[in-house]
């Protein structure tokens, strides 16, 4: 079992989401089999300081961010809090929108798109036209003069224990700094040691990039850094002067516990004197309540914060935050084979012409993904944004905010995969105000029941279109979203959690049922989705095949949701006829997947995004079970898109090499990310990993991160399938590489809630163990052979596979 944090040390933004943490609790379980895999891989390590943001390294604890950058002289901490975004609690739809949608849609059927575009950005567009940007909190900034002559400096970052360090050697004096960013004390912690008395002198201070912010003495020991946002933001696409203000306030604290020595504040600045150890420990908090509230009070959140913490000594806060994190990240180990160029620093062992057959690192990708999202993701935080936590600029790329039509749902797709449920909570729990924010924009724009999400949402929930009418207006992102609630129940079964996601799902719905029309072009009588864009490529139109795809999967779902329930049959029986009429998939003339219901695709067309495969991943209605045609057609039309292209679109096309079953092409495309893209770029198109192994779009943005993960994964396992008797199909090693003959998962979870460990040696399976939490039936898939299996409750089978 998980350890759940006692409320009462959880300061106020966290405690509202205890409730649904209790109700995850059930849902968590221990890895079942000892698979281990070496666990000095697990480490990211350098022999220099960082230079550039990218080469720092991230901890996190889902409400804080910091990067370390393992300075000698001069050691920056870059760090966030969640909450902390340009704006205010705002309604972003546009009243008297809707009078334009049948004009629009007329345009569009009229074949008229550029008209039909600039109606839309003239009258149809969120107010203001963009969404506003995550900003940079502050950096800890300590400063170590005169160390002189240093040596043996290496910087790791342990996903063993989330524990980022920093040792070297200077004027035969060893210094060791550790930085942890703890869930249970929700506290950036800092240790700083060195193995002789009395020699730790430095100051450490705040450096703020807010021009309306102050930084003074707080309590005994102890600076403060508090203020607000200022007005003077550059908004993208939004023509100056836009009058954004900026009610949010912030504050941080940083308290200095020294062994020996001294400490005094001058000026705003801790002075350390002669000490033999210092921990800082350094709290940070804003006046965000919810997307309508901004009443907290940021300072009391700090003073709470620290005097929960009493007077805990180091080891006491280490132990907890290790025990805390290792709960969730131990229930998965990996072995791919062997490592390669361990003892290189990691980026040069990225660089290493021998990466790609460097199993290790493949299973430190996949690790790193995992410690990402338990860094930045956890509930009552907010959740992983373009940049999951992390961000030190003021106009970060696309805001840092939630895309939605592929970023955000991508950072979650491990999630469930990779038994890390509990850090699924805080996308889960913004679907609440998504859905109450994007009922106003559905009775605005659409006149419709329910609720719907454009492409992107920012802390204020903004769900009307934004930036262009070509890509912004595209009305599935909440009905994409809404997967995660369906999945959420299918790994964990929690009947509690699905009364509470139903009545979302069901809204999503809803809006569904009364903005699809008829296709006046055909006689068919297919419903279509329209106007919407197929995203980012090719300008609104008439029913893209994925919003099809989207909605189909949404509604089974509801249908399904509201069956467990026994709830609204009327409505049931009204999705299941609506579902039918719904525009099918279409095989086109390249014998490709159609991406519109014209057959129009370009064979060329090399775009990032892929989104008719949608069916294939992170759908299911097109596999090679049910629908072989076109499987075999979706297939076709990836092979046109390419092996390359940004990072999220290489993270994807592992997943949808992995659901076509094509092993060696996932591991390719695999093998195509683990590519250096300087922290400068490199001039070279597409994307990469930096040093840090952060994702490169470029820039940085980490759904690609999350997305090689969860495609390792898939390789691994799959359970999207039902069998032919109706139970979860897991299948075992559908798409294992033949860079990868023997190795070993365990730990991770299958819908139906199961959790499977398995092994295998020179390309088969060798054996395997599945444990049940909810006593579901399920069939065994392995290499075309189907094994029936009804596991009670709480009971494992382990099965050592026939060598014949
Ligand atoms: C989508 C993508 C871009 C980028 C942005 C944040 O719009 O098309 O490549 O990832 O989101």
């Amino acid at each position: 079992m998980i350890a759940i944090t006692p409320t009462h040390r959880l300061p106020r933004r966290i405690v509202r989401a205890t409730g649904m943490v209790a109700l995850l609790a059930q849902c968590a379980s221990a890895v079942i089999a000892s698979v281990q895999s070496e666990a000095s891989d697990l480490q990211l390590f350098y022999d220099e300081p960082a230079q550039q943001w990218v080469e720092a390294l991230p901890v996190g604890n889902g409400r804080l961010g910091a990067m370390v950058y393992g300075g000698i002289e001069e050691e920056r901490i870059q760090f966030n809090e969640s909450t902390l975004y340009v704006g205010e609690p705002h309604d972003y739809s546009r009243l008297g929108a809707s009078k334009y949608l049948d004009e629009i849609r007329q345009l569009i059927f009229a074949g008229k798109q550029e008209e039909a575009e600039s109606l839309a950005m003239r009258e149809f567009m969120s107010e203001p036209l963009s969404q506003m940007p995550y900003q940079p909190f502050a950096d800890i900034v300590l400063s170590f003069p005169d160390l002189g002559a240093t040596s043996e400096y290496h910087r790791a970052l342990d996903l063993n224990n989330a524990v980022a360090q920093t040792a070297f050697k200077a004027g035969g004096v060893t210094y060791t700094r550790e930085v942890i960013a703890s869930f249970p004390d929700q506290v950036i912690a800092i240790r700083i040691t060195a193995d002789q008395p009395g020699k730790l002198t430095f100051k450490a201070a705040f450096e703020s990039p807010h021009a309306n912010s102050r930084i003074e003495r707080g309590n005994d020991g102890e600076i403060r850094l508090s203020g607000q946002l200022t007005n003077s933001y550059r908004i993208q696409r939004v023509k100056a002067p836009y009058d954004i203000s900026n009610p949010l306030r912030f504050e941080a604290r940083m308290q200095a516990r020294v062994d020996g020595g001294t400490v005094e504040v001058v000026d705003g600045v801790l002075f350390i004197q002669a000490a033999n150890a210092v921990t800082l420990l350094v709290a940070a908090d804003t006046s965000y309540v919810n997307f309508r509230d901004v009443s907290a009070d940021s300072a009391a959140g700090c003073e709470s914060i620290l005097s929960t913490l009493g007077q805990s000594d180091w080891a006491t806060i280490k132990a907890a935050h290790i025990a805390d994190y290792q709960a969730l990240f131990k229930r998965v180990s990996i072995d791919l084979g062997a490592s390669l160029n361990e003892a290189l620093p990691t980026d040069e062992r990225l660089q290493h012409s021998d990466v790609a057959d460097d199993a290790g690192f493949a299973e430190l990708l996949f690790q790193y993904g995992r410690y990402l999202l338990i860094a930045c993701s956890r509930p009552g935080g907010q959740p992983a944004n373009l940049q999951g936590i992390w961000n030190d600029k003021m106009e970060p790329p696309w805001g840092s905010r939630y895309t939605v039509n592929i970023n955000t749902e991508m950072n979650y797709w491990l999630a469930e995969l990779t038994n890390l449920a509990e850090c699924h909570v805080p996308l889960l729990d913004s679907l609440e105000e998504l859905a109450i924010s994007g009922a106003l924009t559905a009775k605005r724009h659409y006149n419709a029941r329910g609720w719907v999400l454009h492409h992107n949402f920012d802390l204020w929930r903004g769900t009307a279109p934004i930036n262009g009418s070509n890509h912004g207006i595209w009305v599935t992102g909440g009905a994409w979203l809404c997967q995660h609630l369906w999945w959420h129940y299918e790994f964990g079964g929690d009947r509690a959690f699905l009364e509470r996601a139903y009545p979302i799902m069901r809204g999503a719905a809803l809006f569904f049922v009364d903005f699809l029309i008829e296709d006046p072009r055909n006689d068919q009588g297919w419903l279509i989705s329209t106007p919407s864009n197929s995203p980012e490529n090719g300008g609104l139109v008439a029913g893209p095949t994925m919003d099809h795809q989207i909605i189909r999967d949404l509604f089974s779902n509801v249908i399904e949701a509201s069956e467990v329930l026994g709830e609204d049959a009327e409505l049931r029986s009204e999705l299941i006829e609506v579902r039918a009429k719904i525009a099918p998939n279409q095989i086109g003339q390249h014998g490709q997947l159609q991406e519109w219901l014209e057959d129009r695709d370009d064979p060329n067309n090399k775009h990032r995004h892929v989104s008719h495969l949608w069916g294939l991943h992170p759908g299911d209605e097109i596999n090679w079970k049910d629908t072989p045609e076109l499987f075999e057609a979706a297939k076709q039309s990836l092979l046109f898109r390419g092996d390359a292209a940004t990072g999220w679109s290489m993270g994807w096309k592992i997943n949808f090499w992995a659901r076509l079953l094509d092993g060696d092409h996932a591991k390719k495309i695999l093998n195509n990310l683990m590519r250096m893209v300087g922290a400068k770029g490199t001039g070279r198109k597409g994307g990469g990993l930096y040093p840090n192994l952060f994702d490169a779009h470029p820039p940085f943005q980490i759904d690609g991160n999350f997305g090689v993960t969860a495609g390792i994964s898939e390789m691994l396992l799959q359970s999207h399938l039902k069998a032919d008797d109706g139970s979860q199909l897991l299948h075992l090693l559908p798409a294992l590489p033949s860079a990868w003959p023997d190795g070993s998962v365990a730990g991770l979870r299958a819908r139906g809630g199961f959790e499977l460990s398995f092994k295998w040696k020179d390309g088969k399976l060798t054996e395997y163990v599945v444990r049940s939490t909810l006593g579901k039936a399920c069939t065994i898939y392995y290499s075309g052979q189907a094994t029936p299996l009804n596991l009670s409750k709480g009971n494992t089978y382990q099965h050592r596979v026939d060598s014949n």
